[in-house]
């Protein structure tokens, strides 16, 4: 009897996860907190409560964390918060880096 070749399927390659990004919000002393938490939640989807919270974290500590996300949705973000910020002349910053 002929002998079947078994192909074995490369599991390891076949999903690549995407490398991810940190967002980080940058304090200065002229946005309001308000506008913050206005960003927070209208490009990030935070609830009131979290948004504020997020807000306060980044004007104690001078930066933080307001999410982890793939290239494209960070820079998106990023430049979605730029634009809004340059619209209202505050100096709010935020950047993006990998995780
Ligand atoms: N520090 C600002 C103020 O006192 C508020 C603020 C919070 C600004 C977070 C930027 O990313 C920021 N009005």
């Amino acid at each position: 009897m002929a002998k079947k070749t078994v192909y074995k399927e490369d599991t390891t390659t076949d999903f690549k996860k995407p490398k991810l990004y940190r967002v980080i919000l940058l304090n200065d002393d002229y946005t309001t907190m308000d506008f913050v938490v206005e960003i927070l939640m209208s490009v990030f989807h935070k609830d009131p409560f979290e948004a504020t919270q997020i807000m306060l974290n980044v004007h104690q500590n001078g930066k933080g964390i307001v999410g982890v996300y793939t290239y494209d949705i960070a820079k998106t973000k990023v430049s979605q918060v730029e634009q809004l910020a340059k619209e209202r002349e505050f100096p709010l910053g935020i950047i993006m880096e990998p995780e």
